[in-house]
C-alpha cells in the first residue's frame, strides 16, 4: 500500500539540454523512483543513463547543510548580512565593477532572473558571467551576427523531418542521448534519411553515420566555406531567397572562393572525394538539419564555424522550414534560460542588449532600477583575470565549479585563493572550488527547488520539489533575494515564491515588445500561483493574446524570412578559412577534451552513482596506436599530459577510433575523484575574439608515460582518507569503492599501505605475497565481510574488477572462502564481466562479446540474450560497436 500512497510529480531531468521530462516518485518508505514522463514533448518518456539514475544521486552524503563563514557553521541572518554588507561596501568603495558574479546554465531561470537584475539593475555592473560563456557564446554571438537575435530556429521535429542531418562537433550519442533515440527511431522509420558526422574522433555517435568525415581540428571553417563556395559553383543556391531575405552573399562567397577544393582538403584533412560526397549530398538535400555543439563552439574560431554553417544554411534557403535549418543544441538544462533572462556579461535581459541606450532605459523604468549597468561586463575568462589582479574584489560563484572546469584552472584556482572575499552557493560541502569559499551557502539541490528551465528548442518546463530541502539548504532565488534585500533594494525583491519571479520574466519579456524582440512570453506575465503550479511544457515565443500567436501554438521562427536585423534581413558573415598551428616539438600534439556518457562535468552528482560509476571508472586518454608507439606507450600505462600550463595522470587508450596527431581527454575528473586528473589545469585562455568562449578543444599538448613501478587495484566498504600515490582514481562502486593506483617506487610496505586505505587492524589482514614476480594481494575482513582488498602487481592489475567489487556484497562465511580472495588468479572460476556497457542491467562488455561469438549478431539479439540495451538504450551505439569489432576479428 505504501506504494499506491506515494505522488508522482512532473518534473524535468536536471542534466543536458535535452530538457526530458520525468516522473518522480517518493514512496511512504522514502525510496525515490524515477521514470521518463511519456507525455513530455521532449522525450515521450525515455530517458538516457544519467536520468534513469537520477535516484542514484540524490543522497544526502556530502551535502553542505548549513551557511558556513570560514569553515565555521553560522546562521543565514549572519552569513547574508555578511554577503550583503561586504558586496555594498566593496561597491561604495571601489565601484560596481570591483564586484562579480559567476554562474552558471544550472541555475533555474527564476534564480538566474534575479542574480542578473541584482547585478546589472541595481549593483551597477554588468559582472555577471555564467559558464555558458565556455558552452553556447559562440553560437549566441553567430545568431546574433547572422539574425540580429540570438534565435535558436529549430526543433526537435526539425530532426525528425530532415533527410539529412549533419552533425557538427557533436557527440549526440553521449551528449544529448534521447535526440540521438529520436534521430535514431526516425531512421528505422525513413531509411533513406541520411546522417553525416564531422568530428575529429570515431566517437559512439559515428554509430548512426552514413558519413564520418574525421575532420582535423578546427577544419570546419575550411570545411563550411568550402561547401559555400562549392555550392555556389554548382547552381545549387537557393538566388531568389538570397535576394530577397538577406545581405553580404556576395562579400561571403568572394571569402569563401579563397580555397579551391585541394586547398579544403588540405585544411581540413579529408580527402577530395570524401568532401564531393558530403558536398553533393547537401547540395542535392533541402531537408537539411545542420546539429552544432562543442566542437564548433570552444574553439578560437568558433563564432566564425557557427556562421560559416548558417551562411550555407541562408544561401540554400534552408531556414525556418520544417525538417531545414542550423541546430545549435545546449548543453546545460538552463542554457537556454540563461540567455532569455540575459546571464552573459554582454547582454541585458529578455533578449535585450546592454549597449543599446533604449533598451537600458526600458529595462531601467521596468525594473524601476536604481543603476542599470552602462556597458558589458568581463566575460568568464576576463573575469578571472580581473580577479587575480585584484580588480575584482568579491565574487559570488553560484553552481558551478571553476576550480575544474575553466581553463587554465590553475590560475583560476589562484585567483580565486587570492580574493579578498569568496562566496560559493553549491549543494555540496565539499568540490573543489567550494574549499577556497570564505562564505558558503547551502542551496537546494535537484528534487528540492522549484522554478523553470528551457531547453534547447526553447521548451519551457517547470521543474518541481518533491523532496523537503535537508538543513538549511534554500533555493538559489531566495538566497539571491535575500542578499539584494539586504543591500537595501527590498522593493525591487520581494518575491516571495518563483512563481512571482517567472511572472516578472514573462512580463519583462512583453514589455514594449511589438514584436522587434524574438523572446517574447507575456503570455505568462503575472502568471498565478494556481497556473504556475500546472505549467505545461510550452515553447516560445508565446506572446500575448492578440499579440499574433497564443500561448500554445509553437511559432517558426523565420518561417517568412524576416530576421531581427534593422532591415529585416540575415546577414551572410565573410569568413576565411585560416589554419594555424599550435603544436610545436615540445608539444607536439594537439589535446582536445569533452564529455563521456555516464559523467556530468566535475562528477557532483554522477560520482554518487555505482550505475553510472562503472561504466568508465578512471580519466584516461584516448591516444591513437602510432602516437601511442611513437611514445612507448603500451594499453593501460599511466600517460602524464602536459601542456604549458599544467599536467595530468590519465590511464592509456590506445584506439584507431582517435585521430592520429590529436589525443582525447575527459573533463570530468576533478581532485575529489584522483590524484591529479584536473584536466582543465592543461588548457589555454585563449577565446574567440568575438565572443570569448575559450578554445578547448584544441591545446598543443605532449604524452610522456609514467615509468610506474607498481600498480594496484582496491575495493573497499569506506571511502579512504588520503591517499598516498602518484596515481589513484575513485569511483563509487554497489558495496563501496573501487580505486585505481599506480606507483612511482616500489619500495612500499604493501600491507601497511592496505592498513591505510582500509583503516584495518595489519593484523587481521590475509595476504599473499610473490616479491619476485611482484605481485601481492591483501584482504582486511570484518567478521565475514570483506572490508577491503588490494591487488598490486608490476603491471596493469588483471584482476577483474566486477568480480572484486562484488566480494564487498558478498558474505565470506568460512576462512577458505575468505582466503580465495587472495589465492591463485582471483575470480579466475568465475568470468568477469569486463567494464560495464549497459548501466542499466550491469552488463559488461566481455559478456556482450562472449554473446556475440554465441550467434548474436544484431543489439536486438543482445537486448535478447543479456537486457542489455533495453531499457535506456544509450549503451546502443556501444553494443553495435563491440558487435562489429567483434565481427571483424572473426572474419580475420
Ligand atoms: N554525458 C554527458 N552529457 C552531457 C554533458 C556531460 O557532462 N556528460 N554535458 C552537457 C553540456 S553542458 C554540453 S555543453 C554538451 C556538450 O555536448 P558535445 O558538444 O556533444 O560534447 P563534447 O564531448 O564536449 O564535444 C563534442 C565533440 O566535439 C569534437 N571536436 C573537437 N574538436 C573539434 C573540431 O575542431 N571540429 C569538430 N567538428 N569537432 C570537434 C570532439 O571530438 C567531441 O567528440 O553535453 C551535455 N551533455
Ligand atoms: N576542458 C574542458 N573544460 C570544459 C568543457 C570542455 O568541454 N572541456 N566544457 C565546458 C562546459 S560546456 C561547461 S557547461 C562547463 C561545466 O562546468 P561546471 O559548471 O563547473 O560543472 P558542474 O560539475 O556541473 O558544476 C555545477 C556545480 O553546481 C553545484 N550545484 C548543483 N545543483 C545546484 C543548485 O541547484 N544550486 C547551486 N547553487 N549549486 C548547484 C554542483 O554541486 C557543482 O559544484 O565546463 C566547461 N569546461
Ligand atoms: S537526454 Fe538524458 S541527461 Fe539529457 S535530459 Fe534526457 S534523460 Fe536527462
Ligand atoms: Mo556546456
Amino acid at each position: 500500500m505504501e506504494i499506491d500512497e506515494a505522488r508522482e510529480v512532473r518534473t524535468t531531468c536536471p542534466y543536458c539540454g535535452v530538457g526530458c521530462g520525468v516522473l518522480a516518485k517518493v514512496a511512504a518508505d522514502g525510496q525515490v523512483t524515477v521514470r521518463g514522463d511519456p507525455d513530455h514533448p521532449a522525450n515521450f518518456g525515455r530517458l538516457c543513463s544519467k536520468g534513469s539514475a537520477l535516484a542514484e544521486t540524490i543522497d544526502l552524503d556530502g551535502r553542505l547543510l548549513h551557511p558556513e563563514i570560514h569553515g565555521r557553521r553560522t546562521d543565514w541572518d549572519e552569513a547574508l548580512d555578511l554577503v550583503a554588507s561586504t558586496f555594498s561596501r566593496t561597491v561604495a568603495e571601489h565601484g560596481p565593477d570591483a564586484v562579480a558574479f559567476y554562474v552558471s546554465g544550472q541555475l533555474l531561470t527564476e534564480d538566474y532572473y534575479l542574480a542578473n537584475k541584482l547585478m546589472k539593475g541595481f549593483v551597477g555592473s554588468a559582472n555577471i558571467d555564467t559558464n555558458s560563456r565556455l558552452c553556447m557564446a559562440s553560437s549566441v554571438a553567430g545568431h546574433r551576427r547572422a539574425f540580429g537575435s540570438d534565435t535558436v530556429p529549430g526543433t526537435y521535429d526539425d530532426l525528425e523531418l530532415a533527410e539529412l542531418i549533419v552533425l557538427v562537433g557533436s557527440n549526440l550519442a553521449w551528449c544529448h542521448p534521447v535526440l540521438y533515440q529520436r534521430i535514431a527511431a526516425a531512421r528505422e522509420k525513413r531509411p533513406e534519411m541520411k546522417i553525416v558526422l564531422v568530428d575529429p574522433r570515431r566517437t559512439m555517435t559515428a554509430d548512426i553515420a552514413d558519413m564520418h568525415l574525421a575532420i582535423a581540428p578546427d577544419g570546419d571553417d575550411a570545411l563550411f566555406t568550402g561547401l559555400l563556395a562549392w555550392l555556389g559553383r554548382h547552381n545549387a543556391l537557393d538566388r531568389a531567397y538570397i535576394t530577397a531575405h538577406t545581405t553580404g552573399f556576395g562579400q561571403a562567397l568572394f571569402a569563401a572562393s579563397a580555397l579551391d577544393l585541394a586547398g579544403v582538403a588540405a585544411a581540413t584533412g579529408l580527402g577530395e572525394d570524401e568532401l564531393v560526397r558530403f558536398y553533393s549530398l547537401f547540395a542535392a538535400t533541402a531537408k537539411t538539419v545542420t546539429v552544432y555543439s562543442q566542437g564548433v563552439n570552444q574553439s578560437s574560431s568558433g563564432t566564425d564555424k557557427v556562421n560559416a554553417i548558417i551562411n550555407c544554411h541562408l544561401a540554400t534557403g534552408r531556414i525556418g522550414k520544417p525538417g531545414a535549418g542550423p541546430f545549435s543544441v545546449t548543453g546545460q538544462p538552463n542554457a537556454m534560460g540563461g540567455r532569455e533572462v540575459g546571464g552573459m556579461a554582454n547582454m541585458l535581459a529578455a533578449h535585450m542588449e546592454i549597449e543599446n541606450p533604449v533598451h537600458r532605459d526600458r529595462v531601467r523604468r521596468f525594473w524601476n532600477a536604481s543603476a542599470v549597468a552602462e556597458k558589458p561586463g568581463l566575460k568568464a575568462v576576463e573575469m578571472f583575470q580581473a580577479v587575480a589582479d585584484g580588480r575584482i574584489k568579491a565574487l559570488w560563484i553560484m553552481a558551478t565549479n571553476p576550480v575544474d572546469s575553466m581553463p587554465d584552472a590553475d590560475a583560476v584556482e589562484t585567483a580565486i585563493k587570492s580574493c579578498p572575499f569568496v562566496v560559493v552557493s553549491d549543494v555540496l560541502a565539499r568540490t573543489d572550488t567550494v574549499r577556497h569559499a570564505h562564505v558558503r551557502l547551502p542551496a537546494a539541490a535537484w528534487g528540492e527547488k522549484d522554478g523553470t528551465v528551457t531547453n534547447s528548442e526553447r521548451r519551457i518546463s517547470r521543474q518541481r520539489s518533491f523532496l523537503t530541502a535537508p538543513g538549511e539548504a534554500r533555493p538559489d532565488w531566495w538566497i539571491i533575494a535575500e542578499v539584494a534585500r539586504r543591500m537595501g533594494f527590498g522593493e525591487a525583491f520581494a518575491h516571495e515564491t518563483p512563481a512571482e519571479i517567472f511572472g516578472e520574466h514573462a512580463a519583462l519579456s512583453g514589455f514594449e515588445n511589438d514584436g522587434a524582440r524574438d523572446f517574447d512570453i507575456g503570455f505568462y506575465a503575472g502568471v498565478d500561483a494556481e497556473s504556475y503550479a500546472s505549467l505545461e511544457p510550452f515553447q516560445w515565443p508565446a506572446p500575448r493574446p492578440g499579440g499574433g500567436a497564443t500561448g500554445r501554438q509553437p511559432v517558426r521562427f523565420f518561417a517568412d524570412g524576416n530576421f531581427y536585423t534593422p532591415d529585416g534581413k540575415a546577414r551572410f558573415i565573410a569568413i576565411r578559412a585560416t589554419t594555424e598551428t599550435r603544436t610545436s616539438p615540445d608539444f607536439p600534439l594537439i589535446l582536445n577534451t569533452g564529455r563521456i556518457r555516464d559523467h556530468w562535468h566535475t562528477m557532483t552528482r554522477t560520482g554518487k552513482s555505482p550505475r553510472l560509476s562503472q561504466h568508465i571508472a578512471e580519466p584516461f586518454v584516448e591516444i591513437h596506436p602510432v602516437d601511442a608507439r611513437q611514445h612507448g606507450i603500451g594499453d593501460a600505462d599511466i600517460v602524464c599530459i602536459s601542456s604549458p600550463r599544467g599536467d595530468v595522470l590519465v590511464r592509456a587508450l590506445i584506439t584507431p577510433r582517435q585521430r592520429q596527431g590529436s589525443v582525447f581527454a575527459p573533463m570530468h575528473w576533478t581532485d575529489q575523484f584522483a590524484a591529479k586528473g584536473r584536466l582543465d589545469a592543461l588548457t589555454t585562455p585563449l577565446t574567440d575574439p568575438v565572443s570569448g568562449q575559450p578554445a578547448l578543444k584544441h591545446v598543443a599538448a605532449r604524452i610522456e608515460r609514467f615509468a610506474a613501478k607498481a600498480f594496484g587495484f582496491a575495493v573497499m566498504r569506506e571511502k579512504p582518507g588520503l591517499v598516498d600515490t602518484s596515481y589513484w582514481a575513485i569511483a563509487k562502486c554497489r558495496g563501496g569503492w573501487r580505486v585505481e593506483l599506480a606507483f612511482a617506487d616500489d619500495t612500499t610496505d604493501w600491507t601497511a599501505f592496505a592498513g591505510s586505505l582500509f583503516d584495518a587492524p595489519l593484523a587481521e589482514m590475509l595476504a599473499y605475497h610473490d616479491g619476485d614476480a611482484g605481485q601481492h594481494r591483501i584482504a582486511a575482513f570484518d567478521g565475514n565481510q570483506l572490508s577491503g582488498a588490494l591487488f598490486i602487481a608490476p603491471g596493469p592489475v588483471a584482476v577483474s574488477r566486477g568480480w572484486a567489487a562484488q566480494q564487498l556484497e558478498e558474505i565470506h562465511a568460512s576462512q577458505r572462502e575468505r582466503f580465495r580472495i587472495v589465492a591463485g588468479r582471483a575470480g579466475a572460476e568465475r568470468p568477469d564481466a569486463g567494464a560495464t556497457v549497459c548501466s542499466c542491467f550491469n552488463v559488461g562488455v566481455n559478456q556482450i562479446v562472449a554473446a556475440v561469438a554465441a550467434g548474436c549478431t544484431t543489439v536486438e539479439a543482445i537486448g535478447n540474450a543479456l537486457k542489455a540495451g533495453t531499457n535506456c538504450g544509450s549503451c546502443r551505439s556501444e553494443i553495435r560497436a563491440i558487435i562489429e569489432a567483434n565481427r571483424v576479428q572473426a572474419a580475420e
